[in-house]
C-alpha cells in the first residue's frame, strides 16, 4: 500500500494525485495541516528533510519532490506510460517540470494570502520565532514571515502573476506541433503544469486562459479537465474555506 502526505490545495500535492489516478493506483492519503506546521514536525521531517509536501512512502521508503515522485510511479508502474519515449524528450520533459517547479514562489504569493496568512498573522512574536526554527529553508522561513507579518503588495503581485502569464506564452509555443507540451502525447510536463494553470485559471490570471489570449492553452486545460483521472485527483476549487 503507498501512503501519500498531502494537501488538498498543494499544488505539488495535486500533480502527484493525478499521477497517481492516471495509473489507476490505490493509495491511502494522509492530509498534512500546514496551519499547524506538521509538515515541520521531527516526525515528518525525517521522511521528507525539506519540510514541504507532498511526500510519497512505497513499500516503506519515503520519497519528497513531485516531479520526482511522478517520475519513479512512472517507472514502477509503467502502464500507462507518462514519459516520451525517446530519451531527448524525456530530458526536455524534465527540463519542463524543473522550469515549473522554478515558478512556485510565484504562486506562494497568492495562496498563502487566502490559505496560511489567517493562522499565521495570529501568532504571537515568540510563536512566530518558534516555528521559525523548524523550517529548513531561509526561503521558506522568509515566505512564513511575509504571511505572518508582511502581506504581499499590489505590485508584488502582478510581477508574480506577469511571470505566471509568461509559462501561459511559453506552454502555448509548446502546445503547438501536438497539443501536449512534449512530443506527441500527454506526460507528466502536462501533470506538472495542470495544478498552475488551475491557480491561474481559477484566481490569478482567469482572463488568460481563454480561447482568445491562449488558445492552445484553453484547449489543453479542457482536454486535461475532461480526464476521468483529474475529477479523481480532487483538485478541488482554491477558495473555499
Ligand atoms: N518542489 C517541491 C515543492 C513542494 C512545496 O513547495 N510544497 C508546498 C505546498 S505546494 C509546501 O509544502 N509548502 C509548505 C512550506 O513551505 O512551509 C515539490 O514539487 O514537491
Amino acid at each position: 500500500m503507498m501512503i501519500l502526505h498531502h494537501g488538498w490545495r498543494s499544488s505539488a500535492s495535486r500533480r502527484v494525485r493525478l499521477c497517481l489516478e492516471e495509473k489507476g493506483l490505490a493509495y491511502e492519503g494522509h492530509v498534512v495541516d500546514m496551519t499547524a506546521m506538521e509538515h515541520h514536525s521531527p516526525e515528518y521531517l525525517k521522511i521528507n528533510p525539506l519540510g514541504v509536501i507532498p511526500t510519497l512512502i512505497h513499500d516503506g521508503r519515503p520519497l519528497h519532490e513531485s516531479g520526482t515522485i511522478c517520475e519513479y510511479l512512472d517507472e514502477t508502474f509503467p502502464d500507462p506510460p507518462l514519459r516520451p519515449d525517446t530519451p531527448y524528450q524525456r530530458a526536455l520533459m524534465r527540463n519542463w517540470i524543473r522550469h515549473i517547479d522554478g515558478l512556485i514562489g510565484n504562486l506562494i504569493i497568492f495562496n498563502w494570502r487566502h490559505h496560511l496568512a489567517k493562522t499565521a498573522s495570529q501568532w504571537t512574536d515568540e510563536e512566530l520565532a518558534e516555528k521559525l526554527k523548524n523550517i529548513p529553508s531561509k526561503e521558506r522561513q522568509e515566505a512564513w514571515i511575509r504571511a505572518a507579518r508582511k502581506p504581499y503588495t499590489k505590485e508584488e503581485r502582478d510581477a508574480a502573476r506577469g511571470k505566471l502569464v509568461v509559462l501561459l506564452d511559453k506552454m502555448e509555443e509548446a502546445l503547438k506541433p501536438a497539443g501536449w507540451v512534449v512530443g506527441k502525447t500527454y506526460s507528466i510536463a502536462d501533470i506538472a503544469a495542470a495544478p498552475f494553470v488551475k491557480r491561474i485559471d481559477e484566481e490569478i490570471a482567469p482572463d488568460e486562459v481563454t480561447a482568445k489570449k491562449h488558445p492552445r492553452v484553453h484547449d489543453w486545460w479542457t482536454k486535461l479537465q475532461a480526464r476521468p483521472a483529474y475529477e479523481r485527483a480532487n483538485f478541488g476549487p482554491f477558495l473555499t474555506s
